[in-house]
């Protein structure tokens, strides 16, 4: 594994800076660092704060990280404003109210403006995520203006979208977009103190449906715990602990004829996060491993037809494909299995993050391929 990816591991800020810029600017070395740490995503909380320019996000995310770290937690915030150039205020502003926390190396800060590149901020922001969430944080927290498509693709990122509307902004509920009142888990009414929060709320109850309407007012700080405990009881998955010794799964892999229509399923409706997405080569394979805490799901799309994945499209169809299981000591485990009479079918090879690895014949295993993992 590079030192980069080590020293985000161990939490060293300077490294973790660095990485940022590297993923940020999508420089050669990013992909390489994210398949480095993407084994260590899946534990934060990743919350999504949307909302129109100027309905008081980045003050809200202000007050939720002094809670959080009042708590003990530590927290990493990305700030997306695809409308502002690199310099523009929206950034300065955020940069300028999250100030307080600057000295602090428990909170780390990222502001980001467009790259140009249509899906790129989507993906700096993904891979941004990915790469917080492996340095530890225990939240990540994503800011984004809540239009557009690419800022619903953002919101899909977090396991807890919060949808921040303010009264009397034209910002009726008629003239919000579809989509981005359908990804919010929670609606919170800030700048309450203002005159309107009464009908807003109104009008906000039929479409909210079971979803919490919280009202807030930011500048004050006030709504912000009933905003955290609402967060966590909507929070989508637990937070799962790893298994403490011994073999335990690793990940399931999936072979799929289009990865974009399977994440379709995965992503979009079940509301699942890719943690990363990449090429590899040697198997002639486009994978997606999805961020679900520990065990992971893999999903597997052939570059071509004559691949293993390829044939196993042809001669089986889409389905399960594969259990990975990740053991103590793979070259002992491969000693035993070998004694035994079971087939291995290559040689223990580094795979992606540099784990070794070897598959077990279905024949031996009840059926399935079965892949083993260095832990
Ligand atoms: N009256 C009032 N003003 C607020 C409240 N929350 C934030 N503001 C102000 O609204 C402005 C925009 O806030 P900001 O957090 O930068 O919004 P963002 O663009 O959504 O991140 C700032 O001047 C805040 O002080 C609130 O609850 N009530
Ligand atoms: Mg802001």
């Amino acid at each position: 594994m590079a030192e980069l990816a080590e020293d985000v591991l161990r939490g060293d800020l300077r490294a973790l800076a660095r990485a940022s810029t590297l993923i940020e600017n999508q420089e050669p070395g990013a992909d390489g660092l994210l398949r480095d740490i993407a084994a260590h995503a899946g534990r934060a909380l990743v919350l999504g704060i949307t909302g129109a320019p100027g309905a008081g996000k980045s003050t809200l995310c202000d007050h939720i990280i002094s809670l959080l770290r009042a708590e003990g937690k530590t927290v990493g915030v990305i700030a997306v404003d695809p409308s502002s150039p690199v310099t523009g205020g929206a950034i300065l502003g955020d940069r300028i109210r999250m100030q307080q926390h600057h000295a602090d190396p428990g909170v780390f800060i990222r502001s980001m403006a467009t790259r140009g590149i249509p899906g790129g901020i989507a993906r700096a922001t993904a891979g941004l995520a990915t790469l917080l969430d492996a340095a530890g944080r225990d939240v990540v927290i994503i800011e984004t203006v809540g239009v557009g498509q690419s800022e619903v693709e953002i919101a899909r990122l977090a396991q807890v979208t919060i949808l921040v509307v303010v009264p009397g902004f034209g910002d009726d509920v008629q003239a919000m977009k579809a989509g981005v009142l359908e990804i919010a888990d929670i609606f919170v009414i800030n700048k309450a103190d203002l005159p309107g929060a009464d009908k807003l709320a109104q009008e906000l109850h039929p479409v909210a449906g079971d979803r919490p309407v919280l009202r807030t007012v930011a500048s004050e700080g006030q709504g912000i715990a009933d905003l955290i405990e609402a967060m966590r009881a909507c929070r989508r998955e637990a937070h799962l602990q790893p298994a403490a010794v011994g073999p335990r799964i690793d990940h399931l892999g999936i072979a799929v004829r289009s990865l974009d229509h399977a994440l379709e399923f995965y992503q979009a409706q079940l509301g699942l996060r890719v943690a990363l997405r990449e090429t590899v080569a040697q198997e002639k394979v486009n994978v997606a491993m999805l961020a679900l805490g520990d065990p992971r799901i893999e999903l597997l799309e052939p570059t071509e037809p004559d691949s293993v994945i390829g044939r196993f499209l042809e001669k089986r169809g889409e389905g399960l494909h594969h259990i990975a299981l990740k053991v103590p000591d793979l070259l002992a485990a491969v000693d035993r299995l070998r004694l035994a009479g079971a087939r291995i079918l290559n040689e223990p090879r580094a795979g992606a993050g540099g784990h070794l690895y070897v598959f077990v014949h279905p024949a031996s295993t009840g059926g399935v391929l079965l892949e083993l993992i260095q832990a």
